[in-house]
């Protein structure tokens, strides 16, 4: 059961959970059955992965980002009774959007969805004149209305808080480069209307080892009594190219650009087959969390190897107590 660190946020008493198996030593374990979401569930995928969850009426539904046979990236829509098996409309999702001058668009990727006050909003690596965040939302996950892109390109990993903080809407993102960009620090940016963003805020950079190259924000920060809880993604470059891990860090509720907590060591690296073969190797790429305020329990989906998606599990108490004692 949960211990001194609190969820701030609903009972997920029907969330997708496995017990962490005996002799585990680790503080993140995976579902026993990944990958969950094979990279031909809809008949033109080459690959479904890094893509977000969140709770939908009795169940489940989600944005998917799968590659198709052409190799183009797009995000689509989907649902799940049980949070581990999903329907994915085979369509990528067509936004509505009023402004013509960025509703055209070449690619999408790397979607998080996020619950804010009344509805799912949506934000992914867009494609304006180079990636940047394209942002949206839905209420039914069946019409989603496109609205202004967040930023200025270059940008990739926008991710928003699930609530107004300071009385504004709140984002963290990771200014990049129009390529596989070989550098990139997390930064934070506010907003009183979704629209215009400023009062940029530097959250963290790259360290040592397995965060060495870039790090880039994952699923949307989980409130905490003790702060907002960020699993991230961080870059080794590697003789035979970057890996992919996952880590997670600690920020303070009111100013979350200051680091409380930040994982030295990583909670989950490339080390099965579905992690380590697959479009890209070597990649752990979380998206998206799955938390029960009532037991502290955490199912964290992310990208297998650009090709496949996962499921991993994790306890609030027990990840508090490893980041105290494994921070820089
Ligand atoms: C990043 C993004 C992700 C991808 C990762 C590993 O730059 O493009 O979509 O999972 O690289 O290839």
């Amino acid at each position: 059961m949960a211990g001194t660190c609190k969820i701030v946020g609903p009972s997920l008493a029907n969330m997708p959970w496995e017990d962490k198996p005996a002799g585990c030593g680790e503080v993140m374990w995976r579902y026993s059955a990944n990958p969950i979401i094979p990279r031909d569930l809809i008949p033109f995928s080459n690959s479904i992965f890094n893509s977000a969850v969140v709770p939908y009426k009795n169940g489940f539904a989600g944005v998917f980002r799968c590659d198709d046979k052409n190799r183009q990236a797009w995000i689509h829509s989907g649902t799940s009774k049980d949070g581990i098996n999903f329907e994915i409309d085979p369509e990528p999702i067509k936004f509505v959007c009023d402004e013509p001058e960025i509703a055209e668009y070449l690619e999408a990727y790397d979607p998080r969805v996020c619950w804010i006050e009344d509805r799912y909003y949506v934000t992914w690596c867009n494609f304006y004149h180079g990636p940047t965040i394209g942002m949206g939302y839905t209420h039914d996950f069946k019409t989603f209305t496109q609205i202004e892109n967040a930023f200025l390109p270059y940008n990739r990993n926008g991710v928003m808080f699930p609530r107004k903080i300071d009385g504004k809407y709140a984002m963290v993102s990771r200014p990049s480069d129009t390529g596989h960009t070989p550098f990139g620090d997390i930064f934070y940016s506010e907003s009183p209307d979704l629209c215009y963003w400023g009062k940029h805020r530097y959250v963290m950079g790259t360290s040592i080892g397995w965060q060495s190259k870039k790090i880039g924000a994952g699923p949307v920060p989980i409130e905490t009594s003790e702060g907002w809880l960020l699993f991230y993604h961080g870059v080794l470059n590697s003789c035979n190219g970057f890996v992919y891990s996952m880590g997670a860090a600690l920020l303070d509720l009111d100013k979350p650009w200051k680091v409380i907590y930040r994982t030295k060591p990583y909670l989950l690296s490339p080390q099965t087959l579905y992690e380590c073969v697959g479009d890209v190797p070597n990649v752990v790429f979380p998206c998206a969390a799955l938390t029960d305020a009532d037991t502290g329990r955490i199912a964290v989906y992310y990208g297998c190897a650009d090709t496949v998606t996962g499921v991993a599990f994790c306890q609030l108490d027990e990840l508090m107590d490893y980041m105290k004692k494994h921070s820089f």
